[in-house]
């Protein structure tokens, strides 16, 4: 799974070991996917003060008020895509500060960190909520997050993508679960249409407070809610830095962002050890030389400290 390893990512291999992350790699590795269970993830605290804010974010958004029993609707809110039973709450990043801690959860850097190879970045976070309806076709919405090539490939010696889910409320099949193809990481491509097959598709059925995490090739879907009330989660989509990223995050970074969270690896995760869209006074290298990765670095030819 390792894209290259003359990238030396001890550290993160040291934050796995401690939060007893190796197996959940290896079902990554062989399946496409795995669960972290609760404990592993987060306190009930953070998972009730998200769930909390998302809650509260969507009713400011839609004008309705939204009970965990009962089914919704989008109401005032227009954000496309969105269907009859679902509707997506975008860049949360900057809803609040609990998502910016969120952020650097330390199982979700770990196992990113590991798959990008040290060079994940924030690609979006949102929020999918979900009641009782369909949501998707038939083919439950198959796809793979990673952006293919124009003939649909996916590149199949290093991962360009990987993605994860903090359940928020209880993932099950009824309920509207994660929709997945195992296996079908190694196939490489995005899903045609007559990929579909029932038979290939399984639930991830997984508690509130649970992470899931996929690799961007994971062909998946979610399967359609049969029962009332809500379905509601928090993902973190990242893609290695050299990836455009869903949403433009960099430039709406603020300084009062960065004195919450003055790491490099908050930087970096949200894209400031970038120097490209630069306009005719050329790349403005202060996110380089403050925040760039050890590889970043060797890759110049000058000495960026010198200019
Ligand atoms: O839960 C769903 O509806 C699917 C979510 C999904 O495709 C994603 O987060 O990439
Ligand atoms: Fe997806």
């Amino acid at each position: 799974m390792k894209a290259n390893t003359l990238i030396d990512n001890s550290s993160t291999e040291e934050a796995i070991t401690s939060l007893d992350l190796w197996e959940n790699l290896s079902e990554v590795d062989n399946l496409g996917y795995t669960v972290i269970p609760p404990c592993k993830v987060a306190d009930e605290k953070t998972k009730n003060t998200i769930l909390d804010k998302i809650l509260e974010i969507a009713e400011a958004k839609t004008g309705n008020s939204l009970d965990l029993s009962l089914n919704s609707s989008a109401g005032n809110y227009k954000a496309l895509p969105q269907t009859e039973s679902q509707f997506i709450l975008f860049s949360l990043l900057f809803a609040d500060k609990i998502f910016e801690k969120w952020l650097q959860n330390p199982v979700v850097v770990a196992l990113s960190s590991y798959l990008l190879n040290d060079q994940a970045q924030l690609s979006s976070m949102s929020s999918f909520i979900k009641w009782k309806g369909k949501n998707y076709k038939d083919s439950m919405g198959l796809h793979a997050d990673t952006q293919p090539s124009p003939n649909g490939l996916l590149p199949s010696q290093w991962a360009d993508a990987c993605n994860s889910v903090y359940c928020l409320t209880d993932y099950t099949e009824d309920d509207g679960a994660l929709a997945v193809v195992p296996k079908s990481h190694k196939i490489c491509r995005q899903p045609k249409q007559d990929d579909f097959n029932d038979k290939d598709v399984v639930p991830v059925e997984a508690e509130a407070g649970s992470l899931i995490f996929w690799h961007g090739n994971l062909w998946h879907g979610a399967y359609p809610k049969k029962t009332d009330g809500l379905r509601i989660n928090l993902t973190t989509f990242m893609t290695h830095r050299r990836i455009k990223t869903q949403e433009n995050i960099k430039d709406k970074i603020t300084s009062d962002m960065l004195k919450r969270n003055p790491s490099k690896q908050f930087a970096r995760l949200v894209g400031l050890n970038d120097s490209n869209g630069y306009g005719e006074n050329g790349p403005d290298m202060n996110g380089i030389i403050n925040y760039g990765t050890e590889d970043q670095m060797k890759r110049f030819t000058f000495n960026v400290k010198d200019l």
